[in-house]
């Protein structure tokens, strides 16, 4: 990757008594003896073993050698970007003195089932444009796969076994009173104007958000919608409608359940996600306007509902696809010697009909088939959703200096294993889109095999902002994926990290070729039980080999030790 190139020109573009600013200098990138300090605290949590032996500076070895040059290349800078030399996206135009603004684009239980992650089946032109316009993480994974505390983990830079924060109902200001998410750090640390639209933090399960994180009130939308009568009885409250409104949460088995999926000949705007994306072009007008009268940056964070069930799309969407030619699950037993507790029945998807409600019932065809069905029409839907803001931000010419990161908060099991939605430490319930469109540091089109985790987004944003690292209160667990951006092939971890509590609390590491799971009770006693997977010889996790591989076992268990021992569970 030619990265060197974009680095002495930013810099360059900055005048010299300006403090340096990552997206142009890669002095920045070079922690001061202070931030280094604070690195070195915020990181404890990772295995010393990784920590000391990768370098994460800087890819430039003598930045500061550049300075004599800079009043040259300053007079040089606006006339190359004129004729269009760098490779990379340009800055030119923007003030020194002005901080990217951000645009997060947070998407509800969405698996790489995109085009630009190499599904041949799903119809995702939006995404997989602005795939080409930054970096691909193709192996980026959460830290729980479960909206709430996956949530919590990207907008703290911490994990679940950090904090305690494990819950739907977990209340984060309860837990950790004077936490600074990621928003308020931007707007603490950088001026920026914070604004939270649909679904970011989780609300529902007894939660209510964060309303502290932002500087203006949330935009609240549905998650659970429905247009159609047939789909809540003729319009009663339905069960998970009643979660995700914090109603009857005593007595939710009592209502009746909503449909898992409805097509009705709707016009985008009559579900959330199309309001969403209407709201959030809105703002970000607003945005484009202040700017340019009061100079302030944004920090907005967009979050769309589908592919969550109830898989509610307009018919155009789910016309995209044959049902006959869609993927059905070939797979749908736990892997071979897999300990029960690590397995997934019943739960969130007997909320919806016509699904079993009985735990172990088998789905038939028609409704697997149904259900992958209106998982692809859900991924169009937002697709086209988040198609219309990227246009807008390209309209409006704010593409240059917005950094827009797009993430899934988890994954989703469509009936591999024999498991439906998420819960589990399984591949397919962990492993999420991350894309990021840094100008001036990320390719376009490129992509990475550097393992990533959602607690990475935050100091990685932080220092593309030019922003002091995360330091908490909260413990941070993640690393800045700078380096990365910047080199596909420099590496910041050797492994991601992800926990699921279940009876059991199961905490795993995914390397490259393997995951290794550690089933034992929150207070470490009695049996312990271990999964290895093999990616390289079964992709699909038939098989558990934790017993035919002790060496490797050995080997992930020793990373895992390195880790704090779990927050116990708190409400
Ligand atoms: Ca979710």
């Amino acid at each position: 990757m030619q990265n060197g190139r974009a680095i002495p020109l930013f810099h360059a573009s900055m005048p010299p008594n300006q403090p340096p600013h990552p997206l142009r200098s890669s002095k920045a990138n070079q922690p001061d003896n202070q931030s280094k300090d604070r690195t070195r605290r915020r990181t404890s949590h990772h295995p010393p073993s990784i920590r000391e032996t990768i370098r994460i500076d800087s890819p430039i070895p003598h930045a500061d050698s550049l300075l004599p040059m800079l009043s040259q290349l300053q007079k040089t800078v606006t006339f190359l970007a004129l004729l269009g030399c760098f490779s990379v996206g340009s800055m030119a135009g923007v003030q020194a003195d002005e901080r990217p603004n951000v645009l997060l684009i947070l998407v509800d239980d969405l698996k790489p089932a995109l085009g630009c992650y190499g599904d041949s089946i799903a119809k995702t032109p939006n995404i997989d444009s602005l795939a080409n316009r930054g970096m691909r993480f193709e192996m980026a994974y959460c830290n729980q796969a479960v909206c709430a505390p996956s949530r919590f983990t990207l907008m703290l830079g911490s994990h679940s076994t950090s904090t305690g924060l494990y819950g739907l109902g977990s209340q984060l200001r309860q837990i950790i009173p004077d936490a600074v998410t990621m928003p308020q750090h931007f707007a603490k640390q950088g001026g920026y104007r914070t604004e939270s639209l649909g679904k970011t933090f989780h609300i529902g399960h007894g939660n209510h958000g964060d309303p502290e994180s932002f500087s203006v009130p949330h935009f609240k939308e549905k998650v659970i919608e429905y247009l159609e009568p047939a789909s809540t009885d003729g319009g009663q409250l339905t069960r998970e409608e009643a979660y995700f409104t914090n109603q009857m949460l005593g007595r939710i088995k009592t209502l009746p359940r909503g449909a898992a999926y409805e097509s009705p000949d709707a016009k985008d705007e009559d579900y959330a996600d199309g309001r969403v994306a209407a709201e959030t072009i809105q703002r970000l007008q607003a945005a484009k306007q202040r700017q340019k009268t009061e100079g302030t940056p944004f920090f907005i964070a967009s979050g769309f509902a589908r592919p969550h069930l109830p898989f509610s799309a307009p018919q155009k969407y789910w016309d995209l696809y044959d049902p006959a030619s869609l993927p059905m699950p070939t797979h749908e037993t736990l892997p071979v010697d897999a300990p029960k507790v690590a397995g997934k029945r019943g739960g969130e998807i007997s909320n919806y009909k016509p699904v079993p409600t009985e735990p172990n019932a088998d789905f038939d065809d028609e409704l697997k088939r149904n259900l992958i069905h209106g998982y692809y029409a859900s991924v169009s839907y937002v697709d086209a959703q988040i198609g219309k803001v990227i246009k807008e931000l390209d309209r409006l010419e704010l593409l240059d200096n917005t950094i827009v990161v797009l993430w899934g908060d988890h994954g989703f099991h469509l009936g591999d294993l024999g498991i439906w939605t998420k819960h589990t430490n399984y591949e397919q319930a962990n492993r999420i889109p991350i894309l990021i469109t840094a100008p001036g540091v990320t390719q376009p089109g490129s992509s990475t095999k550097q393992l990533a985790e959602s607690v990475d987004i935050f100091p990685t944003l932080s220092e593309l902002a030019g922003l002091p690292a995360p330091s908490g209160p909260q413990p941070i667990d993640g690393v800045s994926l700078v380096p990365v951006l910047k080199d596909s092939s420099a590496r910041v971890r050797d492994h991601a990290y992800h926990a699921y509590p279940k009876r059991q609390l199961g905490r795993s590491i995914r390397t490259e070729r393997y995951r290794l799971v550690e089933w034992k009770a929150f207070d470490g006693k009695g049996d312990t039980a271990y999964e290895l997977y093999d990616y390289q010889t079964d992709p699909n996790e038939t098989k558990n080999l934790a017993s035919d591989r002790p060496e490797v076992v050995q080997r992930l268990t020793k990373i895992l030790a390195k880790y704090p021992a779990p927050a116990k569970r708190k409400r």
